[in-house]
C-alpha cells in the first residue's frame, strides 16, 4: 500500500502513530537546524518536520535534494504541534522519491503572480495543483452534486441524449459538422428537441452534458465545448420554470456556502446568495432603462454586450430579462397568445453575464411547422421530431443553464477557462 492515510485524516490520528503518506512536494524549506517539507495530496496538505538530531543526517540530506512537485512517499510518526499548519505534523523516518520533478512550473502553487493563462493551460494538470485551482474544481464538483440533489428532490428524472445529431436547433452558423459514416451529422448545440420529447414520457427531466458551439469569437465567456444544465417540465409554462431556476440558484448557493466554506476562503470570494424573488424586468422595461441611460434601441433589436454591461451596472447581481421579441428567440419558443410578436421567454443574468435562457415551448405541431418555415428551416428535416407531437404532446417549458458560467459566478472568476479543466475554444484543441 502506497499510503495508509490521506493528509486530511491526520488530524484524527493519535499522536505517535506510524503513518505512510503520499503526495507531491509543494515546498522544502531549510531553516538551518530544521527542515520543513510541505506535502500535498488530493485532500490537503501536511507539514513534514525534520529536525537535526531527531532524524538521521542522511534523511535530512535526501529531503533537501527533493525538487518541488516531485512525488514522494513518506513514512513517519504523527506529532501534534500548534505551530504546524493544521496543528499536526509528520516526523519522517523514511522518504521515498517515487517520481522526481525534472522541470519546475513558472508559478507557485500558493499564489502570487501568475503567467498568462495560455502558458498555464499548456501544462494544465500541473497548473491545477495550485491551491486556488483546486478550490475552483471542488466548488464545481459540489455544484454538480447540489444540482443533482435539487432536481431529484423536485422529482425530475436525469436523462442523457445523443450528442451526434441530424439537425440544428439554435441557428445554423455555430454548428460543428461531423462525418457520420457516409452522412453529414452535427455535434449537438443543445439537447433541446430531445428534452422536449422526453417530457411526454417522464414529465420532468434534466440533463447535465456537453454542448458544442462553433463560436468564432474569442471572449472570456464562450467555449466551443461547454457543459449545459438542461431542464424541461411538462404541464408548465415559463413562469413555473423561472421559479424552479430561482429556487435552484438559491438552494445550491446556500448549500455550497455552508458545506464548503473553506474553498471559498481559499478563493477569497463569497458567492452572492440571492433572495427570492430574483428581480424580473421585461425586455421592454430594459429598453426603457437603456433609453434613460442614453442608449436608443428599437423593439426587436438584440441586447448587445455593451447594453448588457449597462444593465448589469444599473441592476447588479442576479436578474431575469423576460418577454423577449419572438423574432430574437429560436423556433420552438412560444409566442404570447395576445401579442405574438412577444414570446414567453426569459434569460437569467448575473451582472452582464447571461447564465441561462428558457421559455414556454410550442406544443402544437401545426404552429411549430409554421415557425420552422418562418425561421427558414425545412419542416421535412425535423420530421423525426414533429412526428411525436401527434401523440398528445403536453404543454411544456424549460431552460438551459451554462454550468461553466454559473461556476464562474460562484467562484468569482472573470475567465470561463479558469473553471474548465481542459477548455476548448477557437484556438485550443490540446491538451
Ligand atoms: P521545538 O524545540 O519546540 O521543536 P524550536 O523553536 O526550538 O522548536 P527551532 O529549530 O529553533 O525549533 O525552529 C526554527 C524555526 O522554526 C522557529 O521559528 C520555530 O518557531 C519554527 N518551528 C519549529 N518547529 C516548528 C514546527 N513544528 N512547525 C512550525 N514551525 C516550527
Ligand atoms: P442558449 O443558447 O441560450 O439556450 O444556451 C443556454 C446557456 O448555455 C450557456 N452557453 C455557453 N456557455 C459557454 N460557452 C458557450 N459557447 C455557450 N453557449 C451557451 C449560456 C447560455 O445561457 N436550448 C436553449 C435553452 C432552453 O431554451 O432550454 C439554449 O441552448 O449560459
Amino acid at each position: 500500500m502506497l499510503r495508509t492515510h490521506r493528509t486530511s485524516e491526520l488530524g484524527r490520528v493519535r499522536e505517535g502513530r506510524r503513518v505512510k503518506v503520499a503526495g507531491w512536494v509543494s515546498s522544502v524549506r531549510d531553516q538551518g537546524s530544521i527542515t520543513f517539507l510541505m506535502l500535498r495530496d488530493g485532500w490537503g496538505e501536511v507539514q513534514v518536520t525534520a529536525k537535526k538530531g531527531e532524524v538521521p543526517d542522511e534523511l535530512l540530506e535526501r529531503l533537501h535534494a527533493i525538487p518541488p512537485h516531485s512525488s514522494v512517499v513518506i513514512v513517519g510518526t504523527v506529532r501534534i504541534d500548534q505551530r504546524a499548519p493544521g496543528g499536526v505534523e509528520v516526523i519522517p523516518s523514511s522518504v521515498q522519491l517515487v517520481s522526481r520533478a525534472k522541470k519546475q512550473p513558472p508559478f507557485s502553487v500558493y499564489g502570487g503572480n501568475l503567467p498568462a493563462l495560455d502558458r498555464r493551460l499548456d501544462i494544465r494538470a500541473v497548473d491545477l495543483r495550485r491551491v486556488k485551482a483546486g478550490a475552483i474544481f471542488r466548488v464545481r464538483h459540489a455544484t454538480l452534486r447540489a444540482l443533482r440533489d435539487f432536481f431529484t428532490s423536485r422529482g425530475l428524472t436525469e436523462v442523457q441524449t445523443p450528442k451526434i445529431i441530424a439537425t440544428a436547433t439554435e441557428g445554423g452558423a455555430e454548428l460543428f459538422p461531423v462525418l457520420y459514416f457516409d452522412r453529414e451529422a452535427f455535434l449537438a448545440q443543445s439537447p433541446q428537441l430531445y428534452k422536449e420529447q422526453l417530457t411526454m414520457a417522464f414529465d420532468g427531466v434534466f440533463e447535465i452534458g456537453p454542448i458544442f458551439r462553433a463560436e468564432p469569437s474569442r471572449t472570456l465567456r464562450h467555449l466551443s465545448e461547454a457543459i449545459s444544465v438542461d431542464v424541461e417540465m411538462a404541464f408548465a409554462d415559463y413562469r413555473d420554470v423561472m421559479r424552479l431556476l430561482e429556487d435552484m440558484v438559491v438552494r445550491v448557493t446556500k448549500r455550497l456556502t455552508s458545506e464548503i466554506p473553506e474553498e471559498f476562503a481559499a478563493l477569497e470570494h463569497s458567492p452572492e446568495v440571492p433572495s427570492k424573488p430574483i428581480q424580473r424586468f421585461t425586455y421592454e422595461q430594459c429598453l426603457s432603462m437603456l433609453r434613460e441611460a442614453g442608449v436608443e434601441k428599437d423593439f426587436g433589436e438584440d441586447l448587445e454586450t455593451d447594453d448588457l454591461r449597462e444593465l448589469g451596472r444599473m441592476i447588479g447581481g442576479y436578474y431575469f430579462i423576460t418577454d423577449w421579441p419572438t423574432k430574437l428567440k429560436p423556433f420552438y419558443i412560444k409566442p404570447k397568445a395576445r401579442r405574438p410578436e412577444v414570446s414567453e421567454s426569459f434569460d437569467l443574468m448575473h451582472g452582464d453575464l447571461e447564465l441561462s435562457s428558457g421559455g414556454s415551448r410550442i406544443h402544437r405541431r401545426s404552429v411549430l411547422t409554421r415557425r420552422l418555415k418562418e425561421k427558414g428551416l425545412k419542416p421535412r428535416d425535423f420530421e423525426y421530431h414533429l412526428r411525436v407531437f401527434d401523440y398528445g404532446m403536453p404543454p411544456h417549458a424549460g431552460f438551459g443553464l451554462g454550468l461553466d458560467r454559473f461556476v464562474m459566478v460562484l467562484t468569482g472568476q472573470d475567465n470561463i477557462r479558469e473553471v474548465v479543466a481542459y477548455p476548448r475554444d477557437m484556438r485550443r484543441l490540446t491538451p
